[in-house]
């Protein structure tokens, strides 16, 4: 089968670092709660899970945010929980209070009994979601697959949903640092083998979500989260369909770190808004591309201080390659659609070359 030509590649030529005719840009969480057709679609499918199981839902809510808006990229409708709920630990989800599951892992003989679960099989749904909508797009913008990084996976499967403090991970890094080990390097196995399967079923670009190592200390975050995510890209496949398969590495909070997130070998950067653009991209951009990094809540605000904000974030970056403009993590549920009209209007305005 011969895959339609890609019509706007913007987003993979920034994340290159070639000349792109205006800056290319897409939001975390752009499919979600903020949007009214989401969450019709999720009454219909049933559950937040059903959508993801269902490669038709999980297309029709992956399209929506791009009938909406002139957004430069399209990312899989999923959860980085897939994984650890295809290991057998029971995700659910309770009414407002997020991620759950019903067998926490805690202990060396809790780790070892955890599969590895099988890409083509337990995960199968979430390939056939990738096939489906690398179809349903026709060459329109790229497909985003993403995973999460092990350690952050781990916080989800060691406290048994979302916390603040991450207290019984940490607990067990300091007391038993070998038995978190044993945990992550299943989880890198996992992830590796899940990624790659999301690249042959159509993933055009991989985004890794480490949206919990900025709660390390420096050290810590080199043993337990980098470390991992350098073994996932040592074995990702880089090049697919004749075209590169950029990876993009986020990690929240990890300002402090660029460098050697850059050394990795990723593609891009993903920055959250606590750091100047101007200030990464002169650490690490003529390694790395960059994406980012309005702060969500910018889009609480009027529509000019929002085009106010796109314009500063553009000045800081500059006049280079390799920018994807983002937000500096997911969009919450709590904001007015045509806010986030007037961001991604406002970046290919101010940054039509
Ligand atoms: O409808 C609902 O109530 C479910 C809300 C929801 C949605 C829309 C969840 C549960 N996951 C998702 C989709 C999702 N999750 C995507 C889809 C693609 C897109 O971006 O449009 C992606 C990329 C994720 C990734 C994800 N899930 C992350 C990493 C990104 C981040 O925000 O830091 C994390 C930490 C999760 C766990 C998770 N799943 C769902 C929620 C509400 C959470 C976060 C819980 C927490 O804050 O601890």
């Amino acid at each position: 089968m011969t895959l339609p030509v890609l019509k706007n590649d913007r987003f993979l030529r920034a994340l290159n670092r070639e000349s792109v005719d205006m800056t290319p840009v897409w939001m975390m969480r752009q499919a979600g709660r903020y949007l009214p057709e989401y969450r019709a679609s999720r009454k219909n499918a049933g559950s937040f899970m059903d959508l993801c199981r269902n490669a038709e839902f999980a297309c029709e809510v992956t399209l929506q945010p791009l009938e909406r808006y002139p957004l430069d990229a399209a990312i899989l409708f999923s959860d980085i929980l897939t994984i650890p709920d295809a290991m057998g630990m029971g995700l659910y989800f309770e009414a407002g209070e997020g991620p759950r599951f019903e067998r926490p892992v805690r202990t060396a003989k809790d780790i070892e009994a955890l599969p590895i679960p099988g890409a083509e099989d337990e995960l199968g749904y979430v390939m056939n979601a990738v096939s489906t909508i690398r179809k349903a797009l026709n060459g329109r913008v790229p497909l985003i697959g993403f995973a999460g990084s092990p350690w952050t996976l781990a916080t989800y499967m060691v406290e048994g949903g979302s916390s603040r403090d991450f207290r019984l991970l940490k607990e067990l890094m300091y007391k038993q640092p070998e038995v978190v080990h044993l945990l992550l390097d299943k989880l890198a196995e996992s992830v590796t083998s899940y990624l790659n399967a999301q690249i042959k079923h159509g993933a055009q670009a991989i985004q890794i979500f480490d949206s919990w190592g900025g709660a390390l200390s420096w050290p810590a975050y080199r043993e337990f989260s980098l470390q991992y995510m350098q073994k996932i890209i040592d074995g990702l496949i880089r090049e697919n369909e004749g075209r590169k398969v950029p990876v993009i590495l986020f990690t929240k909070g990890g300002g402090l770190w660029l460098e050697d997130m850059a050394a990795t070998g990723c593609d891009a950067l993903g920055l959250d808004w606590t750091i100047s653009m101007e200030n990464a991209r002169q650490r690490v951009g003529d390694k790395v591309a960059l994406q980012g990094n309005m702060d969500p809540a910018v889009l609480y605000g009027s529509p000019e201080s929002i085009r106010k904000e796109v314009k500063r974030i553009l000045d800081d970056f500059g006049p280079h390659n390799g920018h994807v403009f983002n937000l500096g993590h997911g969009i919450t549920p709590f904001v007015d659609p045509e806010h986030a009209r007037v961001f991604i209007e406002a970046v290919h305005e101010f940054s039509a070359r």
